[in-house]
């Protein structure tokens, strides 16, 4: 897979927005057709998307289903305040941190591990106003123990205990999730323990002509769920919800999660306010199959609605996809020629 590397002139666009006399985005932020954020009126209320008790969610299970195959506000999550609190000063000052400290993790050409703006793929692509730090975290023997920043030095003991507290709390979600579908237990834990699990962390500043630009392009996540914290109290995550792209309200102490790879979902950015954002990735094994669940073929005797494929497939598809608005999920469904030709 080609990558191209964005020529400009500055290494990051928070350095690029803290310049004085910055009216106008220059074009390689540009998008050309940015579609508008939903506007409530009396007849049309703002949405919101729904909140979930973890308690409830482990007393009653499957009476969750619906929203738990969704977007949903997590509250009583049981990661600890003080230790979340302290996760996002440790992100704020490791972005305030000089330029030349955060270059140190610099993504270089061809990895998409580090810090930097977004990953180019094509000429003329544009870029988001965003900075960003990403890294994979799990299995443990694919982290790039240069990556994972020790500036501020306790931000890497901090991140290490976040990522603990939330992976439990993501492997517990998942199985709740496989216990509301009836998938047996042994086949969620071959598929995800010990799985494939990324961090990133986001730098949206702010920007002179905010409808111009999108802070993240508008994507849905691969297979697995998405854990979202957001670090200042700035809005900006946006999901489509039949052609609209709806505002989503963080609720203090909670956080966003996202299942599975069905919702899409971007980020706008502010004029006048920077805003942070921290999302932990869970998604299976690199050699497990994702497709539709083994046991529940056999017990509901179904054939099965998609493809599947060992995950290291499945992402390399879905980095190199051209989707025109549709989830990667769509192009997995299998139609009736894929049923006849297997029948053959
Ligand atoms: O900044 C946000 O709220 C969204 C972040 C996100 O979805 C991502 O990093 O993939």
């Amino acid at each position: 897979m080609a990558f191209f590397q964005p020529l400009l002139n500055h290494e990051s666009v928070q350095e690029l927005a803290k310049q004085d006399n910055l009216t106008t985005v220059p074009h390689q932020y540009v998008q050309d057709h940015r579609e508008p954020t939903f506007v409530p009126n009396d007849t049309s209320p703002l949405p919101s998307i729904p909140v979930i008790d973890m308690n409830d969610l482990i007393m009653e299970g499957s009476n969750m289903d619906l929203q738990l195959k969704h977007l949903h506000s997590l509250v009583n999550h049981g990661v600890d305040e003080s230790l979340v609190d302290q996760m996002k000063n440790e992100v704020v000052r490791f972005f305030e941190a000089p330029i030349e400290e955060k270059l140190r993790y610099k993504l270089k050409g061809g990895e998409y591990e580090g810090y930097g703006q977004t990953i180019l793929h094509a000429q003329g692509q544009k870029i988001d106003w965003a900075d960003r730090f990403f890294m994979i975290t799990n299995p443990i023997h694919r982290r790039k123990p240069n990556l994972l920043p020790d500036f501020p030095p306790s931000l890497r003991i901090t991140l290490e205990k976040y990522m603990g507290e939330v992976q439990k709390l993501g492997m517990s979600l998942l199985g709740l999730i496989g216990r509301s579908l009836d998938i047996e237990k042994e086949e969620m834990m071959k598929i995800f323990e010990d799985g494939m699990q990324s961090v990133r962390m986001t730098y949206y500043p702010p920007c002179p002509q905010p409808d111009l630009v999108v802070g993240l392009t508008p994507h849905s996540d691969a297979a697995g769920i998405t854990i979202l914290l957001q670090l200042n109290n700035v809005q900006g995550l946006q999901v489509n919800k039949d052609g609209l792209w709806i505002p989503v309200t963080f609720l203090p102490h909670a956080f966003v999660v996202n299942v599975g790879d069905i919702l899409q979902h971007r980020a706008v950015v502010n004029a006048s306010k920077e805003r942070l954002s921290l999302a932990m990735f869970f998604n299976p094994k690199l050699e497990a199959d994702v497709g539709p669940s083994k046991s529940l073929l056999t017990k509901t005797g179904k054939l099965p609605l998609y493809k599947t494929l060992v995950m290291e497939q499945y992402l390399k598809q879905f980095f190199s996809r051209k989707l025109n608005g549709k989830t990667f999920l769509h192009k997995m469904k299998i139609n009736n020629q894929d049923h006849a030709s297997s029948s053959n």
